[in-house]
């Protein structure tokens, strides 16, 4: 029986795909770096350490951890500040509605994202009230695919995997729901995230009729 709802953050609640570019773009600019969307694309759900290593190996790029770390903070700092124009008129399209039906009907809710800033990015949404349970890149060690975010979230809200909906728009994210045995909806494109149980083109799509159609008890 489902009782407990996981949600990505970026990409399913808000879409900052379009900062994090903007900030890696500017720190690739000043390190001669070549970055472009479709590098962008694999960075998709995965940590700052990995994203940043990612666009290295692209680069063929070696650097000291500590000159690695400071690049990542120097791109973090960009990130942070372009968040301060975001508002409450920034959820995806469907999200707020849906977040709402799950409160009324008595859902838990739990935050299951990879970023360090996913708190700043809540306040700026004001969608603290939507989420019993916030977990972040502050949470876990293991960042997805590894399942570890989820599995916290599940633990706090008093569920077990089976129990829960993770919603994900990365393809490594529903690798991590999988691989902690939780249901998965995939928002996106297939080619991205077609191994999902169900997917939808955006979170317009995902009302929780649809959802319960799906994963009838
Ligand atoms: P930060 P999610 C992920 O968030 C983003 O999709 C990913 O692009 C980013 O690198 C990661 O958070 C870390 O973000 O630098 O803010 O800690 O999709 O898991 O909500
Ligand atoms: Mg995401």
């Amino acid at each position: 029986m489902i009782k407990g709802f996981i949600f990505d953050l970026d990409g399913v609640i808000t879409d900052t795909a379009e900062l994090h570019y903007e900030a890696w773009k500017k720190l690739a600019e000043e390190m001669d770096w070549t970055f472009d969307r479709e590098l962008n694309e694999k960075l998709r759900g995965i940590s700052r350490m990995d994203s940043i290593k990612v666009i290295m190996d692209h680069n063929n790029a070696t650097l000291e951890e500590e000159k690695i770390l400071e690049l990542a903070t120097n791109k973090n700092n960009i990130y942070v500040d372009s968040l301060d124009s975001m508002t409450q008129e920034d959820y995806l399209p469907g999200v707020k509605e849906l977040l709402t039906h799950l409160r009324t009907e008595g859902f838990n809710v739990a935050l299951g994202s990879a970023s360090k800033n996913a708190i700043k990015v809540l306040e700026q949404l004001n969608a603290n009230m939507y989420f019993d349970v916030i977990g972040d890149g502050n949470s876990v060690a293991k960042s997805k695919p590894a399942p570890d975010i989820f599995i916290y979230g599940a633990e706090k809200m008093g569920l077990q995997p089976d129990e829960c909906i993770v919603f994900e728009d990365a393809e490594k994210g529903i690798d991590a729901a999988k691989a902690g045995g939780f249901h998965s909806i995939g928002i996106g494109p297939e080619e991205r995230v077609g191994h999902a149980d169900l997917r939808f083109d955006s979170m317009a799509d995902a009302t929780l009729f649809e959802v319960k159609a799906h994963f009838k008890e």
